[in-house]
């Protein structure tokens, strides 16, 4: 429709003000420095048909405080721990890579069904749980066992979840490392990758309304990051401006998955301005820098109430699980490349070595020490009874309904006529 048209349709008043604004976008619309105003968009207006191409785009870079041998480059980004606070770390490490080796053995005999390695993301785990207050709530995906051990998760915790008995966390209803502490601030693992990520959103809403001070940190893998549920809760969280630290291992791999087939883009960081979000990519196996942007990412998330994002790139040393030979897709002389050579775990040694902190002799005990614990833990843990078999109707609801409490009753009196065919005796007395 032609201006001139509108005085069929409206007064001259209104016709001339409608004629203003329309000759006033027709002649701006050829001046760039006119800013736009759209709902979505208020910035400039260009005339270049232009696209844009993200390899073009400089990459995010990686923040690293150790180089590969342990050495501090600046000093000044050197964290200010006591040699107490440092070999606190470096235990939980060791601990957890002994627990590693013994539990992936444990399987292979078949003592446990099932066990998921933490081998070389243990400065990503370590290194951001230092980095936080006890009371910050974590919703973890399951390589992090390590985060839950530096809280103060005991071996005989893990092993009693991992056997499944009646002192487990999850009293055998769970998968193996599955693990959830309400002691320790540590919401129970679900294996449906990527349902952490929108409930640490909505609980750290929760937190931002308590205004009690404290953060809420999820993490989850690169491959896990492609699930739609990590797109709504980045924006959720960014819209709504929570106190959620968003933590991506991105380890190189989703089991058999290589990072080149899971996404085009520069990582899952440059994921994080898009949605509006402070963001950092860490070198994860460097474990004083992902303590400085843990903690950095905490005092963002907690005093300006607003989520942040940080992509710590490490790699799978070990199988994706016990179900998995990594070799069948990527080669033995890449892992011993990065076993050698970029160890978060030989890194942080060398840097203690170096200090004085740790020497070969502490080590050996160390190991000693570890192995003596674990051992104990796996045999009390196995000889442990599991739960009597009418457990696994409760804690489905707060209240067992009327047609639950129908069908204990019946695997009730169908055990107690078919003892002989069950192996009752591994089980606590019905
Ligand atoms: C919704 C869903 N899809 C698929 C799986 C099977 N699965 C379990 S772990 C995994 C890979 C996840 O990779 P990543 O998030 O990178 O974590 P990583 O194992 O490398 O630590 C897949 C596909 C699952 N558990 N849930
Ligand atoms: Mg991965």
């Amino acid at each position: 429709m032609t201006v001139y048209k509108l005085t069929r349709f409206f007064n001259k008043k209104t016709t001339s003000f409608i004629k203003s604004i329309y000759y006033r976008n027709l002649s701006s619309a050829t001046s760039v420095s006119d800013r736009a105003s759209f709902p979505g968009y208020k910035g400039e207006f260009s005339t270049e048909l232009q696209f844009i191409y993200p390899e073009n785009n400089a990459q995010i870079q990686c923040y690293r405080v150790m180089n590969r041998k342990g050495v501090v480059i600046d000093p000044s980004h050197e964290p200010k721990f006591d040699n107490e606070s440092l070999l606190k770390m470096y235990k939980n490490m060791n601990l957890l890579s002994k627990f590693d080796m013994i539990m992936y053995e444990a399987q292979r005999q078949g003592r446990i069904s099932f066990y998921m390695q933490n081998h070389g993301e243990t400065a990503a785990q370590i290194g951001s749980a230092a980095a936080l207050d006890p009371q910050d709530l974590i919703f973890a995906q399951y390589r992090e066992s390590g985060v839950l051990l530096y809280r103060g998760f005991t071996i005989q915790q893990c092993c009693d979840q991992i056997f499944g008995n009646s002192n487990g966390s999850c009293k055998g209803k769970q998968m193996p490392v599955h693990y959830g502490s309400k002691e320790l601030n540590f919401v129970t693992i679900s294996s449906p990758l990527a349902t952490q990520i929108p409930q640490a959103a909505g609980a750290a809403y929760a937190f931002k309304r308590n205004q009690n001070g404290l953060c809420v940190i999820t993490y989850f893998g690169e491959g896990a990051a492609s699930e739609g549920d990590a797109q709504v809760a980045m924006n959720f969280a960014a819209v709504f401006d929570v106190p959620l630290i968003f933590f991506c291992r991105n380890n190189g791999y989703a089991i058999s998955t290589p990072v080149k087939e899971q996404y085009r883009g520069d990582g899952i960081a440059a994921r994080g301005p898009a949605f509006g979000m402070v963001t950092i990519r860490v070198d994860g196996n460097d474990l004083f820098a992902v303590y400085n942007a843990t903690r950095a990412a905490r005092q963002i998330a907690v005093k300006e109430s607003r989520p942040v994002l940080i992509e710590a790139m490490t790699y799978r040393l070990g199988h994706h699980s016990t179900s998995d030979d990594s070799t069948a897709y990527r080669s033995v002389d890449e892992i011993n490349l990065w076993e050698k050579d970029d160890n978060p775990m030989n890194r942080f040694r060398n840097y203690l070595h170096n200090k004085g902190i740790l020497t070969k002799e502490m080590e050996s005990e160390m190991d000693a020490e570890h192995k003596r614990i674990i051992l104990e833990c796996m045999t009390k843990a196995e000889r442990t009874k599991y739960c009597k078999p009418t457990e696994m109707f409760l804690d489905v609801y707060d209240k067992p309904t009327d047609l639950i409490l129908k069908q204990q009753k019946e695997l009730l009196e169908h055990l107690k006529t078919h003892k002989e065919h069950y192996p009752m005796n591994s089980y606590e007395k019905l």
